[in-house]
């Protein structure tokens, strides 16, 4: 049992404040307008950060000791690593978990011997889900950590490196299938480039395209009837990635004909890193029907870098939770944390504290959110800003039938228009008032 003394982590909605491993918020049954919270909320933890990562940095190795671990890489190692992140995820009461194929098993030295070492610790993964009931939100494929990724693996200037990459790709679908994936992940690891002299960016977006026509030929013929996502991160590890933000990943579907294929997974830190707000890329992919899953974490707001924290401020917790009840939901993607405990909180009990933490952060941004869903004082000022174009001239530029005599017209029928305050301060003030 891991760890010793560490039971299921209990709703507590009195606990006193140094009590951290506790819920005081998040009750998975309890109704929120219509669903409960654990289906509004679908919670996933991801495997790499919790159960790969061990404090680790550029400047310095691991600091973190599970017990566990036998620090080798070892198939015996892969499937004891396994059996306790169930235990974890029992504990904590969370209904899904991710992963990328190179974090469950090692790799070999040829495609073949990989794929065997996954199909072992597929076995056991298929059989560990059907005795806990927990699911997997999504698999991904890491295309970007092995050296003959360093040019990009769909966007590789070398055509056989992205032929492997397919290979894995094919494979890591049906890895999925297998383990009835909800979701496939595409998160462009190194798809961009560094330096333009060196880069054709036409035929590295035109390659990328037809690598993801591959995977939706394949996601056919297998009939896996997960969705396809894209995570949009704007740099790091290159100096710009392809799929920077929500905007540029919609416009290359839509360019390639490719959106009906696709939603968006969200990583708020990704959104950040590229210079906007928390939720700005939350609320675009909404906005166009393609806000699929999201990987819930956070930066450091004053450092911009992809730090991958736990997220745990309300307000931000607020604004996601409010477009995705908006929405109607976010199934079948969830709130994957995509987060790992500072590599200074060494101790088992950190990882715990810090998952309830984000679990309780959340459940209070969903009910922050059907506050102001439900009394609709927002969006009912909102609705009043733009409520010059329900009717007349507004409605019919609106609608397309508008022209620029006739706007003329309307100007010197009219005169100057004076437009109202943006009252920002005041939509700042109300939404301080359910937070
Ligand atoms: C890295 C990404 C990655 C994806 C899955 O920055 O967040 O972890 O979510 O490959
Ligand atoms: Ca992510
Ligand atoms: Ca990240």
């Amino acid at each position: 049992m891991y760890p010793p003394g560490i039971g299921k982590v209990e709703y507590k909605p009195d606990a006193s404040a140094s009590e951290t491993l506790v819920f005081r918020h998040y009750d998975s049954q309890q109704e929120i307008l219509g669903k409960t919270m654990e289906d509004w909320l679908r919670f996933s933890v991801c495997y790499w950060h919790s159960f790969r990562g061990l404090g680790s940095d550029p400047f310095g190795s691991g600091t973190i000791k599970r017990p566990w671990e036998d620090d080798t890489d070892s198939l015996n190692n892969a499937k004891r690593r396994l059996r306790a992140a169930f235990e974890f995820f029992s504990k904590l009461g969370n209904k899904y978990w991710t992963f990328h194929d190179r974090d469950l098993a090692p790799e070999g030295e040829t495609l073949a011997e990989t794929n065997s070492n996954l199909d072992e610790v597929i076995d056991l993964a298929a059989g560990l889900q059907k005795k806990t009931g927990v699911k997997l939100l999504w698999a991904t494929c890491n295309l970007f950590s092995h050296p003959r990724y360093m040019h990009g693996a769909g966007t590789s200037c070398d055509a056989h490196v992205t032929a492997f990459a397919a290979a894995q790709l094919k494979k890591g679908l049906e890895v999925a299938v297998r383990l009835g994936a909800e979701n496939f992940v595409f998160w462009g690891g190194r798809e961009g480039y560094h330096s333009l002299l060196n880069t054709d960016v036409k035929a590295d977006l035109d390659h990328l395209a037809a690598f993801y026509n591959m995977a939706i030929a394949y996601k056919e013929k297998i009939g896996f009837k997960g969705q396809f996502l894209i995570e949009p991160k704007a740099k790091e590890p290159t100096r710009h990635q392809y799929d920077f933000d929500a905007q540029t990943v919609m416009s290359f579907l839509h360019q390639y004909g490719l959106t009906k294929h696709f939603k968006l997974n969200i990583e708020p830190n990704h959104t950040t890193l590229a210079g906007h707000p928390y939720e700005h890329d939350v609320i675009f992919s909404s906005a166009y029907g393609m806000l699929g899953s999201v990987d819930a974490n956070t930066g450091s707001p004053d450092l911009g870098w992809d730090t991958d924290q736990f997220p745990m401020d309300i307000r931000s917790c607020t604004m996601v939770m409010r477009t995705v009840v908006e929405q109607g939901g976010i199934a079948p993607g969830g709130l994957n944390f995509d987060a790992k405990v500072r590599r200074e909180s060494t101790e088992l009990r950190d990882l715990f504290i810090a998952h309830a933490g984000a679990m309780d952060s959340f459940a209070r941004g969903l009910k922050n959110a059907a506050n102001i869903i439900s009394e609709g004082v927002l969006q009912k000022s909102l609705n009043t800003r733009y409520l010059s174009w329900n009717s007349g001239t507004g409605a019919r530029i609106a609608s397309g039938e508008a022209t620029l005599e006739e706007c003329e017209k309307f100007i010197m029928e009219c005169g100057n228009p004076n437009p109202a305050s943006g009252r920002q301060e005041h939509f700042e003030a109300m939404f301080n008032h359910y937070i």
